[in-house]
């Protein structure tokens, strides 16, 4: 009987902490940017973490990193081949203008920051 117990209990946080990580991030509002949008780099985390942009248009993404662990270090655009080296505290202008509606990925080297760019 506490065996049954224990495993409703341990399942019911796995499903728990599924929905926090996975499910909830991917109602985080979406902000709509015209031109340059300021990403703060903190605590396992892009701020904001979803923008969406529209295509053909230039924008410019302005990170700063104000942590210090070495993963921030580097901001990487997987599809669009694009990697990025953030200096702690120091503002960091990534132009894009992207000609392809899509959902673009960013993250840190090892993805634990992530973040999303979509163009429409
Ligand atoms: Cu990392």
């Amino acid at each position: 009987m506490i065996t049954l117990l224990v495993n409703v209990v341990g399942l019911a946080l796995v499903c728990l902490i599924i929905w926090w990580f996975w499910i909830n991030k991917s109602h985080v509002a979406t902000i709509k940017i015209d031109n340059l949008i300021e990403i703060r780099v903190k605590d396992g985390v892009y701020q904001p973490s979803n923008i969406e942009a529209k295509i053909n248009h230039p924008i410019t993404l302005r990170f700063t990193r104000d942590d210090a662990s070495p993963c921030a270090e580097t901001v990487i655009f997987q599809s669009l081949n694009i990697s990025k080296q953030l200096s702690l505290h120091e503002p960091v202008d990534l132009s894009l203008n992207i000609k392809k509606a899509g959902e673009y990925e960013f993250t840190c080297q090892m993805g634990m920051y992530r973040g999303k760019l979509t163009v429409k």
